[in-house]
């Protein structure tokens, strides 16, 4: 059964030779010999300037990519008015030209097909391509029911598939941004307050007075809005303490650096509430007025002293005092940052459950300079028919675990793919749309498993990354510079709705997923639910609906609508939170009746064996994820990762800077390839540091291949999170391999 599905690397076949000559033709001359596509209006040097919001990560600021009239993409510049990025594009969002160039682009439909008893791929006609996923997922909606289709998704093309999926019948539809990412903190923000803080943040750094990071590496982690906020608040005098157990960029901007042993923050949290409440500096009158629970969290934190979290945290009596105490004198205009990747050690929504609580006893939900209320434009769905009701749903997949997912759980539905005896949810055919599992979810031998069970296997990308290769169908999406999209309409501070339009043609045989969608859909019979040929009428009939149309917003891209509600509370409001009882839940009844601590509470995790040290990862501001490092323009900045060890260790072990070495990990995996150490006192002796997204073990990607390490095949162990099903990846240690290891060693 493993064979079935073999993966098969992309470049191996000699494919489209002609296609890969178009490319690296297109490479240099950009799209030259492609029509361009009239809306926009002419610049000075006959450029015109096309509105478009950027796809290179999901803060989505909107911006101008510039167009020569021989139809090359110049540059591409922020919209001055979009409050998400002021004008200023971040060096991935300035290097996003850089997809759009990428030789190693998909460029046709690619079908799985066995030649000479081995499985191959060969170009297909999008006709061809087209059939075949509308006749598979009509026979898995005979044999199975549409309820066995799943979508796996990210970014902006999820939506259309999304929709196809509720259409046909499910409403099996996955993120990793959920359970590997921003999921423990939205379940906790959501039990303390009743709402989470949304995506870009509701964090009102601009006018902070003190901004507590922990974990959250705001200057690495490279969203964009919060980064040029957090430098104004600097320039105005805010505070700035950072938890972090590396000396991140945030950190070196900070007046206290606490830099904690990692997987200990909650015994540090623990006792900021002790010192906030004992030492009398919690702000009594929001808590009087908002919140309820306080005796009982008094009573809860009554012996976690700094002095006790010091023998957990390793961080002096002294500093956690002082600590909490700026942040008092700044409350409420003082934010204890949600953070967002928050799937760390598997009691992560006691966490940000503990972050939360600080929040409220500050009280800077709803007050300047903290959380404020983030308004947005409704735009009406467009008219469709009814979507039929599942008989099942992910829910069913968690099997009684997990009761306060909000959000399918990416390990739990590829577990549901795995046929079982008895087991009576099963999963058989996936979508897969902007998302590179096998580099983002962990458990890789699941993943391969769920992946050959599959009937069907579509995958719909733009660069040939690893998932492509196990897909029956590979269908070329075009960039986000070369197609439509809805309209981003993400509440924040201001309501604003974005446009995004080609800037180009789609190169090649790509196209974007609204239309790909739609035909899937106009094959399966259901037409009904795609009335529009082209995704341009349903923008405008959208933005009519409130007061704008495509031409206008063709022309600024980006429209500010006035606010109806208020951005804090307003003075002597009886303001009610989004809980049941309308109060801000310090001690959550929700956890208690499921049975979990309704209070936060510090569970040691397992610590290194000698020898190893703690495998921790984040992010580098040139790049995102694993989807930039084939990116010519942002591999110029950082072509490959290393792995930050402590010069402590570096001499224990006789590491020489940029040496390379490999990584072993506790369960004997040893990394693909090997990694440059960087030594720096910047880290703890205890952990070593990686960027993720490197290490490509996919050819096709001729940069990226081979360029660093992949932190992701070394995440063997997962500790998920009993309340929702967040899968903490902290818990992995390695070891370095000064020798290239036997081949017969790796995974
Ligand atoms: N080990 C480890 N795992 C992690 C993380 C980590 O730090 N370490 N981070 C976690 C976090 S925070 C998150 S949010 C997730 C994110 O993980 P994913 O959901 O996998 O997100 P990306 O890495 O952005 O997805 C990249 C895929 O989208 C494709 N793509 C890019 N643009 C387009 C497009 O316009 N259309 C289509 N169809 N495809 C496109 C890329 O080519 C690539 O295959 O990973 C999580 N997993
Ligand atoms: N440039 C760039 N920016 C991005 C992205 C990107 O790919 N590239 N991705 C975006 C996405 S989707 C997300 S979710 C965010 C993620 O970004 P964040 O939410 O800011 O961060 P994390 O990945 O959780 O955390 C990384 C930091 O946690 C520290 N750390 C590790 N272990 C511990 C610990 O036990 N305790 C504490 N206190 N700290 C610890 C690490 O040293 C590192 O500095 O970034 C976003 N911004
Ligand atoms: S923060 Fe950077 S990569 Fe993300 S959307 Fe904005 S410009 Fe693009
Ligand atoms: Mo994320």
């Amino acid at each position: 059964m493993h064979t079935r599905r073999k993966f098969i690397k992309i470049s191996a076949l000699g494919l489209g030779a002609t296609a890969l000559t178009g490319g690296a033709a297109n490479w240099v001359v950009g799209a030259s010999t492609k029509k361009t596509i009239s809306a926009g209006f002419s610049q000075a040097a006959g450029w015109r300037k096309v509105a478009t919001y950027c796809e290179v990560c999901f803060w989505k600021c909107s911006g101008w990519a510039y167009v020569s009239p021989e139809g090359q993409i110049q540059k591409i510049t922020g919209n001055a008015d979009d409050p998400q990025c002021n004008g200023r594009l971040c060096p991935r969002g300035t290097g996003g030209v850089g997809m759009f160039n990428d030789p190693d682009r998909l460029k046709t439909p690619l079908l799985r097909v066995t030649k000479n008893g081995e499985q191959t791929y060969r170009e297909a006609s999008w006709e061809e391509a087209l059939d075949f996923v509308a006749g598979k997922m009509k026979e898995i909606k005979e044999k199975h029911g549409a309820e066995s289709m799943a979508l796996f998704n990210h970014g902006s093309s999820g939506r259309y598939f999304t929709y196809l999926l509720n259409a046909f019948g499910s409403n099996n539809v996955v993120a990793p941004s959920f359970a590997q990412c921003r999921g423990p903190r939205d379940t906790g923000f959501d039990l303390t307050f009743g709402e989470s803080v949304s995506s870009p943040e509701v964090t009102d750094i601009r006018d902070t007075k003190c901004l507590v990071l922990i974990g959250s590496h705001i200057g690495e982690n490279m969203h964009n809005g919060q980064i040029q906020e957090m430098s104004e608040a600097i320039d105005k005098g805010a505070v700035i303490i950072t938890v972090d157990p590396r000396l991140s960029t945030a950190a070196s901007k900070s007046k206290y650096w606490l830099p904690i042993k990692p997987s200990t923050d909650i015994a540090l949290l623990l006792a900021w509430i002790h010192v906030l409440i004992y030492d009398d500096l919690y702000n009594k009158e929001y808590v009087g007025q908002y919140a309820e629970g306080l005796n009982e969290l008094k009573e809860h934190v009554k012996d976690f002293t700094p002095e006790w979290a010091y023998g957990i945290t390793t961080l002096k009596p002294e500093l956690i005092r002082h600590s909490a105490r700026e942040m008092a004198n700044a409350a409420p205009s003082v934010i204890v940052h949600p953070g967002r990747h928050t799937s760390w050690y598997g009691d992560d929504v006691q966490r940000s459950r503990a972050i939360a609580i600080l929040n409220g006893l500050l009280g800077s939900w709803g007050n300047r300079g903290g959380l404020f209320f983030k308004e947005g434009v409704k735009l009406p769905e467009f008219p469709h028919p009814e979507y039929p009701k599942p008989s099942w749903s992910w829910q069913e997949t968690l099997n009684g675990r997990y009761p306060l997912a909000k959000e399918a759980i990416t390990n739990t539905i590829i577990e549901a793919s795995i046929p079982g005896e008895g087991k009576e949810h099963v999963i058989k055919g996936w979508i897969v749309s902007g998302t590179n599992l096998v580099v983002s979810v962990p458990l890789k031998e699941q993943l391969m498993k769920a992946m050959q069970s599959l009937d069907l296997l579509v995958v719909v990308d733009t660069m040939p990354m690893e998932i492509t290769g196990y897909a029956d169908v590979v269908l070329p999406e075009c960039t986000y510079l070369e197609r439509y999209d809805d309209l981003r309409a993400v509440p924040h501070r201001e309501p604003t709705l974005a446009l995004r339009m080609p800037a180009v043609e789609p190169l090649y045989e790509t196209k974007p997923s609204w239309w790909i969608a739609k035909q899937i859909g106009e094959r399966i019979g259901l037409g009904d639910f795609f009335k529009y040929n082209d995704l341009k009428e349903v923008l405008d009939w959208q933005l009519k609906q409130v007061g704008s149309s495509l031409s206008e917003m063709e022309r600024i891209g980006l429209k500010k609508y006035p606010r109806k509600t208020p951005v804090y509370i307003e003075p002597g409001s009886a303001h009610q939170f989004a809980t049941e009882s309308g109060k801000i839940q310090f001690n959550s009844a929700e956890l208690k009746a499921y049975g979990f601590a309704s209070m936060p509470v510090y569970t040691p995790h397992a610590e290194p064996e000698a020898g190893y040290y703690r495998l921790i990862y984040g992010r580098a501001p040139m790049h995102t994820f694993s989807r930039t490092a084939n990116n010519r323009n942002l591999v110029a900045l950082m072509p490959e990762n290393s792995v930050w060890v402590n010069p402590q260790v570096a001499e224990l072990w006789g590491l020489k800077k940029n040496q390379y070495v490999w990584l072993k990990n506790q369960d004997g995996v040893i990394s693909n390839f090997p990694v440059k150490v960087r030594i720096t006192e910047r880290i703890r002796w205890d952990s070593v540091y990686i960027v993720h997204g490197f290490g490509h073990h996919h050819k096709p990607l001729t940069y990226a291949y081979g360029r660093g390490v992949n932190d992701t095949e070394l995440i063997t162990q997962i500790a998920i999170d009993p309340t929702m099903g967040g899968t903490g990846m902290r818990g992995n240690f390695i070891t370095f391999l000064k020798e290239e290891p036997k081949k017969e060693a790796k995974l």
